[in-house]
């Protein structure tokens, strides 16, 4: 992780964090987490980890922090007992230095050497417990070592089910031994909890604090320009799909021609919108750093923009729209045979509010606006070639539809943390209609800017766009 920004330290540290504890306990899912880092073996199996692996975080070109990976404890009985007979020996100092002294080559120490290494170093060290379970017998053993390291050590309680009959036994445990006990769910960390464990860090020990502080800020200010970067993506989707237009030549004359050549329209007019959002999805997912994770299966996959379902689900419902397209049809000039462009219903003429009101019944329909409409290649011309063509999109929904799927998609790469793995689960996910809940004002945004995508100046989008970019800023980081 590379932070770039600003507030750095006058020296150079590097604080160095071992994370530590029994196998899958979630270890380097907490690492995963923290580092947002998806590249990171985790396994329900066997454990993974076997010998340790250094994560920076860096500020600027700086690594300030460094997180250290290690395998899980393989025999705390015996090595506490070795502890102990130093502790009486020779006492506590550095004593996981007299335990790699004492126990250089013994195989049976592998992974306890692997652990006590970067402590006997000078490492603080997190130690990772899964609460949802009993303690054992080896819990303590490891609680006893870790405490006579003397390191700077913060316990942290990844209840990995939603049992908490022990966590009060736990807590006992753990505040008696350690500087600092946090919950710290590794699946379901939010970013302010992930930086309340790096803050947490940074009581450990007084020298931390200014390097974590830096870190937290830089955090910070990533994190924000991640929701900018988002509301980008989106817009610039918007504004390319609205004005997306396909069009084909053929023969008016020739029915059966003319079907294939509209369903050819149709069937590229869907290609390219799929296409446009799944780029702005995937700056999404870029955004967050996620390289596993795809949210967008959710979105794309189960329905795409342009069906049905999709509509049922997302936008607005017909009387919002209803009230929203008057205002469009008005904004627009549009009579009812206009707005709806071409599709017939009868009306021949009416005021841009009438069209509005006509287009709320019809706009819930994709199809509507999916209609190929033909119109005469050319007046002059002799030959009945007419244009079939799609776009750009008038109608208003097709705006808000592609709002809910791309927020809905930023919700989830946002709140998606490096560590899971379990990405099958994300199948059952409904997309969320959120826009529905919007207020009047909010709606009235959208409108006004879609207005101008079709119609107004380059000035008149960027000032609409900025009052929108605004608006989704604020959605995405709340
Ligand atoms: N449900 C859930 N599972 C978790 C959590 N943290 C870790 N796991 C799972 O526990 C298993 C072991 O995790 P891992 O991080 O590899 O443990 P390690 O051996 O201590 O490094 C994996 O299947 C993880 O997906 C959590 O917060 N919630
Ligand atoms: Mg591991």
């Amino acid at each position: 992780m590379n932070l770039s920004i600003c507030v750095l330290p006058m020296h150079e540290h590097l604080i160095k964090v071992a994370v530590v504890g029994h196998p899958s306990e979630g270890k380097s899912s907490v690492i995963a987490t923290l580092a947002e880092r998806d590249d990171i073996r985790i396994s329900a199996r066997s454990p993974e980890t076997r010998e340790c692996h250094s994560y920076d975080i860096q500020v600027g070109n700086q690594t300030l922090l460094e997180l250290i990976d290690t395998p899980g404890f393989q025999r705390p009985r015996e090595a506490c007992a070795e502890f102990k007979l130093y502790e009486e020996r020779i006492g506590t100092d550095n004593i996981a230095a007299t335990f790699l002294a004492e126990h250089g080559q013994d195989p049976r120490f592998d992974a306890e050497r692997k652990i006590l290494t970067p402590l006997a170093e000078g490492a603080g060290l997190i130690y990772v417990v899964d609460a949802s379970r009993p303690i054992s017998k080896d819990d303590r053993h490891e609680v006893e070592i870790l405490r006579l390291t003397g390191r700077p050590r913060l316990a942290v309680i990844n209840a990995k089910a939603d049992e908490s009959t022990h966590m009060d036994a736990w807590y006992a445990l753990l505040n008696s031994t350690f500087n600092l006990v946090r919950p710290f769910n590794a699946h379901r960390a939010s970013f302010a909890e992930r930086m309340d464990l790096l803050r947490a860090l940074g009581q450990l020990e007084k020298s931390w604090q200014t390097d974590i502080d830096a870190i937290i800020a830089a955090f910070q200010v990533d994190w924000q320009a991640r929701m900018d970067e988002c509301a980008e993506a989106i817009l610039d989707c918007i504004e390319a799909i609205v004005l997306l237009r396909v069009a084909k030549t053929c023969n008016a004359d020739d029915r059966r021609e003319k079907e294939r050549v509209a369903q050819q329209v149709a069937d590229s007019y869907r290609e390219k919108c799929a296409k446009r959002e799944r780029e702005c999805h995937q700056a999404i997912r870029r955004a967050f750093k996620h390289q596993l994770f795809d949210p967008a299966p959710v979105t794309e996959l189960q329905h795409g923009l342009l069906d049905e379902e999709t509509w049922r689900l997302l936008g607005l419902n017909s009387r919002q729209l209803r009230r929203a397209l008057m205002m469009t049809g008005a904004a627009l000039g549009l009579t009812a045979d206009v707005a709806l462009a071409g599709v017939s219903l009868g009306v021949g003429t009416g005021t841009g509010a009438a069209a509005g009101y006509l287009m709320g019944r019809y706009a819930m329909q994709p199809l509507s606006m999916l209609r190929a409409h033909t119109r005469k290649d050319s007046w002059l011309s002799r030959s009945m070639r007419r244009e079939i063509y799609l776009g750009p999109a008038r109608n208003l929904q097709i705006v808000f539809v592609l709002l809910d799927r791309a927020l809905g998609c930023a919700h989830l790469a946002r709140n998606w943390t490096h560590a899971r793995r379990d990405h099958e689960s994300i199948m059952v996910t409904r997309p969320t209609a959120a826009t529905k809940e919007w207020s009047q004002v909010d709606r009235d945004a959208i409108s006004r800017y879609h207005v101008a995508i079709l119609k107004g100046s380059s000035e008149q989008v960027y000032e609409r766009r900025t009052a929108v970019r605004e608006l989704l800023v604020k959605l995405l980081a709340s």
